[in-house]
Formats: C-alpha cells, structure tokens, sequence
C-alpha cells in the first residue's frame, strides 16, 4: 500500500480496514513529540516528553479514531454519521464526514461545549442538536438513533476509532522506544484503552520486550474510574452531575470504563484525579514553560504527573510522555481567562512609556 505511505496511515499493515476501502483522510497522525526541557529541569525528572495531539488536523486526537472510523462508514455505505461529544469528537467527525462527503449529526450537551468546538461543527457543515443534561445523556440519544436504524454511530463504542486511535503508541515507540510511563487524560476512557491495544499488540509481534505503566488522569469532578481503581472495584458507580472546567473530560459514565481498568492494571499503573486549579496552573506551565497551548483536558497530565513526582511513584529516571489531546484554541475562553499583564495606552507616546516601564518578563507560571 504505497497510495498512504505517511503519518498514520504508514501503519496501514496494522489497522485491519479492508484491502478496497477508500481512506478517508486529512493526513493526521505524525504529531510532534516534543522534549520539556525547562518542565525536567524544573522537576528534577530525567526526561519528559509531550506528544502534542493538538497538532492534528482539527486540533485533537479525535483525527486518529476519526479517518478510521469514516473510512469504515463509507465502506459499509452509511450516508448519515452520529455521535454525541464533549466537543472534540464532533468537529472531527464534522470534517471527515465532509470530506467523504457524508451527512454528519452531532448531539451536545447544551451550554457545555468549548467555543472553538462548535465553531469548527458549524464551519463543516455538520446538522447540530442540543440536548438538556450532560454528555452521558447526549450518548443515550446516539445509542437510540442508531437502533431506530437512522445513522452510523462513530462514538469510542465503535471499535474503529480505537484502532486509529491506538497509532499514538507506535509513533512514540517508533520515536523513543518504550517510555516507563504513558500518562493520559481521561473522559470516556477510549484513549487510554486503545494506547494499551497498540503496545500490546507490539509487544505480541515482538516489536517491543517491555511494557510502559500507564496513568490515567481525571478531573476531580467527573471521576467514576478513580474510584473504581483506588477501591479496587469491577465495577462502576457513575457520577451524576459531572463537574470540572476540562469540558472535554466532563463524563461522568465513561463507555469504556472496564476495558480501561484493565489496561492500567495491567500495566501495573495508576488512575488518579486532579483540581480544576491544579488544572489551570498545569496548563499555565506548559503554555509558559515550554509554549505548548494545550486545552485544560490535555493539562490534566502535567497536573498528575507532578502528583506522582510527589508522591515518588514516578521517579527521577524515568522517561515519561504526557499524551497533550487537544489544542489550546478549542476552548478559547479558558485561555483568556489566565493572568497577565496588560495595558490600556491612549496614545503612542503613552505606550512607549508604558513599554519602557516593564522589566524582566511577563511570564506568569503559577
Ligand atoms: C481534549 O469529544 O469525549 O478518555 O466527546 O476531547 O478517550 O474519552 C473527548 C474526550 C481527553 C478524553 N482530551 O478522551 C468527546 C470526548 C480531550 C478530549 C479526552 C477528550 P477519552
């Protein structure tokens, strides 16, 4: 298959779409893997990568699961795709339902949905309908539209977006080798499940001899699997009125829980929740420290992971990706919301002397 030989579809041999499909794509995949130099420095651990999903097409990770899953759609010859979201996975879906010229409806959760992510359903064309309640009520809209028969649902249910998903851990492992730990934020807990797919399935073909620990990180406010994990339970008790300023994350029955619990126990990892300040001041530093915009979901890991520093489970040696989902822009009210230092000048001359009197820099990090 030479027609794709770039980004994520170079790993074509190992997501399993027929041999005649025609690939739906933006070219996503190939996102950079940056080195947090002034953030190792910082915490005195050895090295830390960020594997900045926010780079993708759309501006999150969703792009992986999504040219999968619509190229599937096309292929079984659905006309109409559906999904519920917190935002990312409808703008995704949104632009690749365009570009293989399907019929996108996508269900929200009325007045919870970042900014940049509607505009981008908007822009690509996608049919929006609002519902009350939170995402978790959104998804059972979808579930009853796809048994009524009326569309394809392109949730993390649908197990190709797992495997376009799962592309994530063979870029790093292709970049670094096998990192000692993965963290991840978490929502719906299809990210997390489908790293630990691809990283096994590497290690099955002997691709890799050693597995990474994962953490999974969620917001205070909407974490069901923290729970779950810290008591040791097989199962699990939602969260009614998620809250916490990551929208993205703000899920408080997550689809894929179980097969998540697994993966990081498996990988003899960790699930852990941070504060919405805790979020804040971790999207701060990235945004500061290393000029990475990511939205507050995406800060999530650099939150846990200082936790984990904390508490000496992550430990000075180690080598540590942050998967960064999502880009700063989608939520841009958030972004303007943080410190800074800024002037109101009424004239030039006004300005100069306001720009003569500044020293030292305007870099806020806490
Ligand atoms: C930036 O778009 O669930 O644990 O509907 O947008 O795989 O759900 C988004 C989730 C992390 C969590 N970071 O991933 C949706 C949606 C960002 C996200 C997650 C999401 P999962």
């Amino acid at each position: 298959m030479r027609k794709h030989p770039f980004r994520l579809w170079r790993y074509r041999v190992l997501i399993p779409v027929p041999r005649d499909a025609e690939i739906i794509s933006l070219n996503e995949g190939g996102t950079p893997l940056i080195r947090l130099k002034r953030i190792e420095k910082l915490v005195g651990v050895k090295s830390i990568y960020a594997k900045f999903e926010g780079a993708n097409p759309t501006g999150s990770f969703k792009d992986r699961g999504m040219t999968v899953a619509v190229t599937m759609a096309k292929y079984l010859g659905f006309r109409n795709v559906i999904c519920a979201s917190t935002g990312n996975t409808a703008s995704s879906m949104a632009a690749y339902a365009a570009r293989g010229g399907l019929h996108a409806i996508i269900v929200l959760p009325e007045g919870k949905v970042a900014r940049g992510k509607i505009a981008q359903s908007i822009l690509h064309g996608a049919t929006i309908i609002y519902v009350k309640g939170g995402f978790d009520s959104a998804l059972k809209t979808v579930l009853a539209a796809y048994e009524a028969g009326l569309a394809y649902p392109l949730n993390s249910i649908n197990p190709w977006r797992i495997e376009g998903q799962k592309t994530v851990a063979y870029e790093i492992v292709d970049e670094i080798g096998v990192p000692d730990w993965i963290i991840v934020p978490v929502g719906n807990a299809g990210n997390i499940t489908a790293i630990w797919k691809g990283l096994k399935e590497l290690r099955k073909f002997d691709l890799i001899d050693r597995l990474p620990r994962l953490a999974g990180v969620q917001a205070s406010g909407a974490s069901p699997l923290v729970e779950a994990f810290r008591e040791n339970k097989e199962e699990l008790k939602p969260v009614e009125n998620p809250e916490t300023i990551a929208s993205a994350i703000r899920i408080g029955n997550p689809v894929n829980w179980r097969r998540a619990l697994r993966a990081v126990r498996e990988s003899n990892g960790v699930l852990l929740s941070v504060s919405d300040e805790e979020i804040l001041a971790a999207q701060r530093k990235l945004a500061r420290l290393e000029g990475i915009g990511v939205e507050p979901a995406s800060a999530v890991t650099l939150a846990g992971f200082l936790r984990l520093v904390e508490e000496k489970i992550i430990e000075r040696d180690d080598k540590v990706v942050f998967i960064l989902t999502g880009h700063a822009l989608k939520d841009p009210d958030i972004a303007s919301s943080h410190n800074i230092r800024s002037f109101s000048a009424n004239n030039r001359i006004d300005a100069l002397k306001i720009i003569a009197s500044l020293e030292g820099t305007s870099t806020f990090t806490n």
